[in-house]
């Protein structure tokens, strides 16, 4: 199995799972900055040329969702629900509402503080983020209030929901986005970072040229 990651938030989920399901798999650090994605021998493993990428015999796959559903099949992990049809509509709720409210509402902080600095981008623009506040605090209140009497976020045990609601959000502290008035998503963002695969998820380096 091969993983080709960079440094950013969708591969940290999928390399977090790698670690914390004890699978073996092939690191490819992709070049970003010198434009490994943008090779033609990456782009014919994902079209999108974004990462993570997964390779596992015959099986190519892109989307980080995906890929950690994969990788609980694989591994026989109740962090994807495969056998519970109630439970996978519960993780397709949270998993969408990441990618089409949540994940947008955080990326503009996480891009400008974290993103910019992995990758020597300059600095922050934090001015230009003052008007992204009230949207991300609009969609924070309905997480924290889904937290309210849970430890995660579905199915009532850890899930790769968590992971894909988290992966941003994860570095609120340094990418200043005003969460901490949500006490429930502060408790569980802070119960993740317990996780020692989820708090440390990024393999040696193993820089490849694709
Ligand atoms: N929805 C995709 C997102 C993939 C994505 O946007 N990856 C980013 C890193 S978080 C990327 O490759 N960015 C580099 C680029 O766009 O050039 C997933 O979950 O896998």
């Amino acid at each position: 199995m091969r993983l080709y990651w960079i440094k950013a938030q969708a591969p940290r989920r999928a390399l977090a799972l790698v670690k914390h399901l004890g699978l073996q798999a092939q690191y490819i650090e992709v070049d970003l900055m010198g434009g490994g994605l943008k090779t033609p021998d990456y782009a014919a493993l994902n079209p999108n040329m974004k990462a993570p990428t997964l390779v596992d015999g015959d099986v190519v796959l892109w989307e980080s969702s995906a890929i950690m559903a994969y990788l609980c099949i694989k591994a026989g992990s109740d962090m994807w629900p495969a056998a519970n049809p109630a439970e996978q509509v519960e993780m397709l709720r949270w998993l969408s509402w990441n990618d089409q409210h949540w994940g947008p509402a955080v990326a503009p902080f996480y891009f400008e503080h974290v993103v910019k600095a992995t990758f020597g981008m300059g600095p922050p623009d934090t001015a230009g983020l003052a008007p992204k506040a009230a949207n991300l605090q609009r969609f924070a209140a309905v997480l924290d209030g889904h937290l309210q009497d849970r430890s995660w976020a579905a199915c009532g045990r850890l899930t790769i929901a968590d992971f894909q609601l988290a992966s941003m959000a994860a570095h609120w502290r340094e990418a200043q986005m005003p969460l901490a008035a949500f006490p429930n998503i502060v408790r569980w963002l802070d119960g993740l970072m317990r996780i020692p695969a989820w708090a440390d998820p990024w393999p040696g380096n193993a820089r490849a040229a694709a």
